[in-house]
């Protein structure tokens, strides 16, 4: 069984799920929350509430920080950041790379050691195979914090800058994003013709499986540089996705989601490359 105080601030869905599985593993937890009723389950499962954050911070050598957003986390740390000093803070707040960095200036500043998560999974995941979560910042930290830190899923250090482990969550947010958006727009083309969303779901989740594979050779393409093989390029995918525009409108179905799409390889056409293939958009993705 795994020994130690582990300070847990923020008992939200998130951090309420990861101060659970921390008292399966035998962990002595103290939990704060602005809302203190939230403390009660807990406290009668075996934490320890804290009444205010510098009580909680005193409790644990190692405090994991899983509140709202970057505002909510200066708002509470900035005040204990001598209580902080020498300790392991592990903040699991959602936030940009710059905000990530923001925050490990600070805590060096101060004294404090400090990673930065991201978690690539939902609360029902956590502790479950599938959970991953990415860290990043101070690698004395991860090697500390470590142990705990795998009670959630695959932990990964993925790099001394801090907001890294927040990019990769981003950048996969976005994919995740899109291939979302991909459905709704799926589903309400397939609508106009009575389908239940559940049948189109069932289909896209098909075909999305199926074109998984290609992914690599994209980006294979991309790394490459040179857009030549010619498979797919900006014209023909033009065509295809004017195509899927005109499908849409003339379903009465609205084509806000493809556009952006088409409105990218039209500006490649029009500087001369329209023979390239497709994946050059993302040249024109860099802001200049
Ligand atoms: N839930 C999820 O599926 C996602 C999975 C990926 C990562 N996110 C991020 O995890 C952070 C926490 O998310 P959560 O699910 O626990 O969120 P809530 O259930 O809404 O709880 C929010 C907690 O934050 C506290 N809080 C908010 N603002 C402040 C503040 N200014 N000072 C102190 N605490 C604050 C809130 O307290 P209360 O409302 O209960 O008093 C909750 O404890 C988040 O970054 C996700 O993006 C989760």
């Amino acid at each position: 069984m795994a020994t130690g105080t582990i300070t847990v601030l923020g008992l939200g869905n998130m951090g309420s799920v990861m101060t659970e599985r921390l008292r399966e593993s035998g962990y002595d937890t103290t939990v704060w929350n602005r809302t203190a009723a939230k403390t009660e389950p807990h406290v009668k499962a075996g934490s320890t509430a804290a009444a205010t954050v510098a009580e909680a911070v005193n409790s644990g050598d190692i405090v994991l920080v899983v509140l709202l957003d970057h505002a909510g986390v200066h708002e509470r740390l900035e005040p204990v950041a001598d209580e902080l000093k020498g300790k392991v803070v592990v903040n699991l707040t959602t936030t940009t790379p710059n905000e990530a960095r923001t925050t490990a200036a600070w805590a060096a500043e101060h004294g404090i050691a400090y990673l930065d998560g991201a978690i690539m999974a939902t609360p029902d995941m956590i502790g479950e195979p599938g959970s991953l979560l990415f860290y990043s910042g101070s690698e004395n930290a991860f090697a500390i914090a470590g142990p705990v830190l795998e009670r959630f899923g695959d932990a990964r250090f993925v790099g001394a800058d801090a907001g890294v482990a927040s990019l990769k969550d981003m950048a996969l947010l976005s994919a995740m994003d899109l291939m979302f958006s991909g459905l709704l727009q799926a589903v309400a083309m397939m609508r106009t013709t009575g389908a239940a969303a559940v049948d189109t779901a069932e289909e896209v989740t098909a075909w999305l499986g199926a074109m998984l594979p290609h992914l690599r050779g994209l980006a294979e393409i991309i790394d490459g540089g040179t857009y030549d093989t010619g498979d797919q390029s900006v014209d023909f995918t033009r065509a295809a996705q004017a195509s899927m525009i005109t499908a849409s409108r003339e379903q009465g179905i609205r084509a806000d989601l493809l556009e952006p799409h088409l409105k990218l390889l039209n500006e490649l056409s029009a500087t001369g490359r329209g023979a390239d293939d497709w994946p050059a958009i993302i040249e024109l993705l860099t802001i200049k």
